[in-house]
Order: structure tokens, then sequence, then C-alpha cells
């Protein structure tokens, strides 16, 4: 067990019942000329997360723990799409258009996948998801519990949105969860603020937040 000076409080990590949940860090919302971009947001907060994400990702290879990658797309069909997702709002791409890096979020497509600096090795667990959540329509809870993990470390974007969603979906299921704070970003800097401020409210009613330094270092 190694203690981290987290916010709200100090969290006791158990690394070997821990895995990494690296969300949605695909090319479509971190990358120009992606999904992202086209729905008028600025990536470069979201590509400057890039460096502590790696050392948070290599801290979890050098310690052989469970890393999980996921990325949100969809069936070339867009079977898993509903028309509610599809059409909400007025962006200039849809979600199945094609755009500069192929068809935008669907599985199989350039833009739909991982940036190649935090690109996963064999062995390390991709998931695609068609919701926001990383539990919902997915094996995650499955192989998560297969592993024996009851502690998860999250980072990647967005933290209101697919970071704060999956965090919630991991608590009610029972996981003690810790954001890296340097390792997650918002195209919006007040929405990751509140996110934290939310999640870490009421003694962690969601979950706790430290950075990628400390984290590294209780796992070494
Ligand atoms: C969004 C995500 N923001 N990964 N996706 O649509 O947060």
């Amino acid at each position: 067990m190694a203690t981290i000076k987290a916010r709200p409080f100090d969290f006791n990590l158990e690394p070997e019942k821990t895995a990494l949940i690296v969300i949605d860090m695909q090319r479509d919302f971190v990358e120009p000329g992606g999904f992202g971009e086209t729905l008028g947001n600025d990536v470069t907060r979201l590509q400057a997360i890039i460096p502590a994400t790696a050392a948070l990702i290599t801290g979890f290879r050098k310690a052989g723990l469970t890393i999980v990658h996921t990325r949100e797309c969809h069936r070339p069909d867009l079977a898993d799409c509903p028309p509610a997702k599809k059409d909400r709002g007025n962006p200039k791409l849809r979600i199945g258009d094609p755009g500069p890096m192929g068809r935008i979020l669907v599985s199989g497509e350039p833009g739909a996948d991982i940036v190649p600096e935090l690109y996963p090795v064999e062995g390390e667990i991709v998931i695609d998801k068609p919701g926001k959540g990383a539990f919902y329509a997915t094996p995650l809870g499955d192989m998560l519990k297969e592993r024996g993990i009851t502690q998860l470390v999250f980072a990647g974007v967005t933290t209101e949105v697919c970071v704060q969603t999956t965090m919630r979906e991991a608590n009610d299921r029972g996981y003690e969860c810790l954001l890296a704070e340097d390792a997650t970003e918002s195209y919006f800097p007040e929405f990751k603020k509140a996110a934290i401020d939310m999640m870490t409210a009421q003694g962690a009613i969601v979950g706790w937040v430290a950075p990628v330094s400390s984290i590294v270092e209780a796992l070494s």
C-alpha cells in the first residue's frame, strides 16, 4: 500500500489491485483537423497533456499493471449511434461523415484511433465504446472483475464529458477512483475545474485527484 497526497484527502493506493484507464486520447479529439476542432474547439489544450499522460502510462508499464485505453467510436453502419447523438447540434461534420482523418468517430478510421505518442502496446486493453461512459455497452466491467481490480486511476479527455461519466459509472460500481490532474483536460478550462471540484467535493463523493508525479512515485 502506498499513500498518495491527493485531494480532498490522501489516497491509499494498492498497486496490485489498480488499473489505469486512459480515456479517448484519439486523433479526432486531440489533433488539428479532427472532430473536436470541427466543433469549434481549440485542440492545443488537449495536446498539452500528452507528455504527462505518457509519463503515467510509462509508470504503469514499468510496474506491470493493467492499462486500459478507450476510444469513443461507432460501428461503420452506425447501428450503435442513436439519432439523438448523431443529429445533436449543428456541427460542420457529424459522426460518420467523411472528414480529414476518415469517417468521424467510426471504428477503424485513422481519426478514431489513439494518438501515436500514447499508442497501446501488446497486452494492453483497448475498449471501443459507443457512449460517453466506458462501462456502457462494453466488456470493461467484466474484464476488471476478472483481474481483481478495485481501484482505478483515470487520465484522458475530456474531463467533464467522457472522463467524468466513466468515473461516475466506476464509482457506482464500487471502484475507488483517482484522477490524474495534469493528464486530463477539457476544451474549456472552467469545465475541467468544475468537474474536478464536483467529483472531489463532499468527501470525494466520486473520487480523488492527484498529480501524475505523485501517482508514478507511488508505483515505483
Ligand atoms: C466528447 C469525450 N467530449 N471523449 N467525448 O464528446 O469526452
